[in-house]
């Protein structure tokens, strides 16, 4: 059994990344099958003073998996430096700042204890294989085209409530409604409403 050790560096070969059901990134290199990226709707964006965070989302992941990771890209047009320190998901008792990279072949997985910086002018893209929000403890089973709700939480500026799209397992990119990618103009809604 694989279990995740909290607060520990999380090392695993990118070969174990592509069949533990208790890992939720897939290695560079691989590319599970992705679908449905054919539809165009407007990416979601929110302002929060002078951060911007575009296309928030998260992906199914596999079967027994107890946490999920959130990307989304975070613009800061201010003149002061913020810190991305984490916030909430509908789905899961708690979320943390992640960073993951690859040390000599191995896939490395660790908290940002003090968050992640946004420095001034800059665009941070939190995505696979790189910076994530991790949903630790999830309590249900995201389903693609069902948005979850949550929040994003900054040092300085606060949180913001978001909504996560949910692309399919493995997916490298948003999904269509909240795809960074989409570059229109902010609109109030995207991805459909799907609330029970
Ligand atoms: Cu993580």
């Amino acid at each position: 059994m694989h279990k995740i050790i909290l607060g520990a560096a999380i090392a695993a070969t990118a070969a174990l990344f592509s069949t533990s059901p208790f890992l939720t990134h897939a290695a560079p290199g691989i590319r599970l099958v992705s679908s449905a990226v054919a539809q165009t709707a407007p990416e979601q964006s929110y302002k929060l003073g002078a951060l911007t965070i575009t296309a928030p989302w998260t992906r199914v992941t596999p079967k027994g998996a107890r946490v999920a990771a959130g990307y989304v890209r975070i613009t800061n047009t201010g003149a002061e430096p913020d810190r991305l320190v984490g916030g909430a998901f509908d789905l899961s008792a708690r979320v943390e700042v992640h960073e993951m990279s690859v040390d000599g072949g191995v896939m490395r997985m660790r908290e940002l204890s003090k968050g992640l910086e946004i420095a001034p002018g800059a665009s941070v893209e939190l995505k696979p294989g790189g910076y994530h929000l991790m949903f630790m403890d999830m309590k249900g089973a995201l389903e693609v085209g069902k948005p979850v709700k949550g929040r994003i939480t900054f040092e300085k500026a606060g949180s913001i409530d978001v909504e996560f799209g949910v692309a399919p397992l493995g997916a490298a990119t948003a999904p269509s409604g909240a795809r960074p990618a989409a570059a229109k103009p902010a609109a109030a809604h995207g991805g459909g409403h799907n609330h029970h």
